[in-house]
């Protein structure tokens, strides 16, 4: 069968655009399932769709697996509860390096974003491919982290937010009282490439199980350090219109804080694998 797009690879490890797309043919099964293969090679694929509808968006995501509707952020309504609103005038950011709700049992396996509003300069997304992070461990390493499991918890942020003053305290007491936290073993591997992947971040991983304090302090800190190596990197200066897709099985992301008091609006929907548990 003959490609409905190109590929242009964008960094050393991860990302890719993908190229002379014909709109018409996007939600079309065949060009959507060449599109999956190319997230699960690539990691993060961006396009350039200025005119998406959001039932096209809802569309890819459907192929994708099960539309989330967000917990606490914002959504367009209408049919649209699935498309979730991430404006920075209504204080909405994610600047921490982050699986998207890893402190679910089962997280979101694919995220999609559409830039709708953007700052004039300013507002870039990077992402950091977690399969090479694996692959360049020591072996040592590798097999130290063996059989090893982390807890992520939605707590951490949050508390860190309160005495950053970027939540209200209301909102803090509701997120809290959700109590959401998830042990993950800190290897995964990849259910369609069959790739390990450190599962892992900064942002929700709290401690490792079964481990002395300070062991696991030092632990995630080297594996937080070693994640940092800029070949692991691939960083997207958005255009308004793009849509980027990425495997939240095998990067991390960190949406960069360095536009305001500019406005930036992003329409994005994760999706849940197929059947998989919500508690
Ligand atoms: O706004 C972005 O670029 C990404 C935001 C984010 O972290 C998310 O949607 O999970």
């Amino acid at each position: 069968m003959s490609s409905t797009f190109t590929v242009r690879p964008l960094g050393p490890s991860l990302g890719a655009e993908v190229l002379d797309l014909d709109p018409a043919s996007l939600v079309l099964p065949e060009t959507l399932a060449e599109l999956e293969a190319a997230l699960v090679k690539h990691e993060a694929i961006v396009m350039s769709v200025p005119g998406l509808r959001p039932e096209q968006h809802l569309a890819i995501a459907r192929y994708f697996g099960e539309p989330e509707v967000h917990t606490f952020y914002p959504n367009l309504g209408n049919g649209f509860e699935q498309i979730t609103v991430i404006d920075s005038r209504q204080g909405d950011r994610a600047d921490m390096w982050h699986h998207d709700e890893s402190f679910l049992p089962s997280p979101p396996i694919v995220t999609m974003t559409h830039a709708q509003i953007l700052p004039p300069c300013g507002g870039d997304t990077c992402w950091i491919s977690m399969t090479t992070a694996y692959d360049r461990l020591s072996a040592r390493m590798k097999l130290y982290l063996e059989g090893l499991g982390a807890w992520h918890d939605m707590n951490a942020p949050m508390t860190a937010a309160l005495r950053q003053n970027v939540v209200t305290h209301g909102r803090y007491v509701e997120v809290i009282e959700m109590n959401r936290r998830h042990l993950h073993p800190l290897v995964i591997e990849h259910p369609v490439s069959g790739r390990k992947a450190l599962y892992l971040s900064p942002t929700y991983t709290t401690h490792i199980d079964g481990l002395a304090g300070p062991e696991s302090d030092a632990i995630l800190s080297y594996l937080h350090a070693h994640c940092q190596h800029v070949h692991f990197g691939f960083r997207h200066r958005w255009r308004v219109g793009d849509m980027l897709l990425w495997d939240n099985r095998s990067v991390l992301h960190n949406a960069i804080l360095d536009y305001q008091p500019h406005q930036r609006r992003m329409h994005r929907t994760s999706v849940f694998a197929r059947g998989a548990s919500r508690a």
